[in-house]
């Protein structure tokens, strides 16, 4: 089935939102940028969860059908935990989780707010009830990370994005480690673009990387500064199966932003921010935030995300790619 003439590759469900704080079994503001993960044939999301301080913890919400029919935990999952991890002072956010066969576990990346700043946090689980936190394995300042399911010569490897310096930009990043807790080779994987591109200055990974049959897929967010705030939109690139340093496509079109009222209006406006997705055969489930206030669900099909990418990949950008990083050559 080719993808859309009209180049919608995702379709919004028309029960959106599809979590809202009024579907919270305790009171909350926000509820919003969900890791997603299917479980024992149940879809689960480890939602981010503000509550009236203004700092976040983590809570489960369990369906069937990955639309309605919520069981959302009645207690936080994953609460800050400042005595042991300092780290996570000011709150956990922004879950991302991956499913490691080798250990057959759950690996969940997120961000501890510390008083350096961001960092990027790892707790493992076997069944999202009960988590074994490893604490920090980036540092500050440090976001958006997810691993790859399997090792890569041996090694593990994670997609990140720490910000040295905004003058020199946010970038995506990739290192590698032998045991999850110690990384290294950190080297550039994506560069936010310049200028008036929508993903100018600021580029995140979005949910984990995707095995396909062409490489691995990637969702990622590019950040637009406008004079009414920041503008989260999505696009996609393709890494090789073998060797995920080496970019093969990159979108220059956004395949996803935001459009309808609750992605527009929110705590933070203008925002769509997914952390999970979930495949089922050729179809994905795309879990993503609506304007830090609400969980939202969009469908897309993994061959059309692949086949639109073939087509809407320009040799300028690659060329870009090439005087980027030397390494994609
Ligand atoms: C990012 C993260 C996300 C949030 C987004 C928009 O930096 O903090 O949790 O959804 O900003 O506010």
């Amino acid at each position: 089935m080719p993808y859309p003439a009209s180049n919608e590759l995702f379709r919004r469900h028309e029960k959106n939102p599809i979590l809202s704080p009024s579907d919270w079994p305790y009171r909350v503001n926000s509820v919003f940028n969900a890791a997603a993960a299917k479980v024992n044939g149940e879809v689960v999301l480890l939602a981010r969860v503000e509550d009236h301080t203004g700092i976040s913890h983590l809570t489960v919400a369990r369906s069937r059908n990955g639309v309605d029919g919520w069981e959302i935990s009645k207690r936080p999952t994953l609460i800050p935990d400042p005595e042991r991890h300092p780290e996570e002072v000011w709150g956990i956010e922004d879950p991302r989780a991956t499913f490691l066969e080798e250990i057959n576990r759950w690996a969940v990346l997120f961000t501890a707010y510390s008083q350096g700043g961001p960092l990027v946090s790892l707790a493992i689980t076997e069944d999202f009830r009960k988590f074994e936190r490893l604490g920090p394995v980036m540092p500050p300042e440090d976001k958006d990370a997810a691993l790859f399911p399997v090792r890569f010569k041996d090694r593990w490897a994670m997609i990140h994005r720490p910000v040295p310096s905004l003058a020199v930009g946010a970038h995506m990043w990739i290192s590698f480690s032998p045991d999850l807790k110690h990384w290294g080779d950190h080297r550039i994987l994506l560069r936010a673009r310049k200028g008036g591109w929508w993903d100018a200055n600021k580029i995140g990974l979005s949910p984990p990387p995707l095995r396909t049959e062409e490489g691995w897929l990637l969702l990622y967010h590019g950040v637009r500064v406008t004079a009414s705030g920041c503008l989260y939109r999505l696009g996609l690139a393709l890494l090789d199966l073998e060797d995920p340093c080496r970019v093969i496509r990159r979108s220059d079109e956004w395949v996803f932003g935001p459009r309808d009222h609750y992605e527009k209006h929110g705590d933070v406006d203008n925002v769509v921010f997914p952390c999970g997705w979930i495949r089922e055969g050729d179809e994905l489930k795309l879990y993503y935030g609506g304007a830090d206030a609400c969980i939202a669900l969009a469908t897309t099909r993994v061959s059309w995300l692949l086949d639109w990418l073939k087509d809407h990949c320009r040799r300028s950008t690659r060329r870009e790619m090439l005087i980027a990083n030397p390494k994609f050559a």
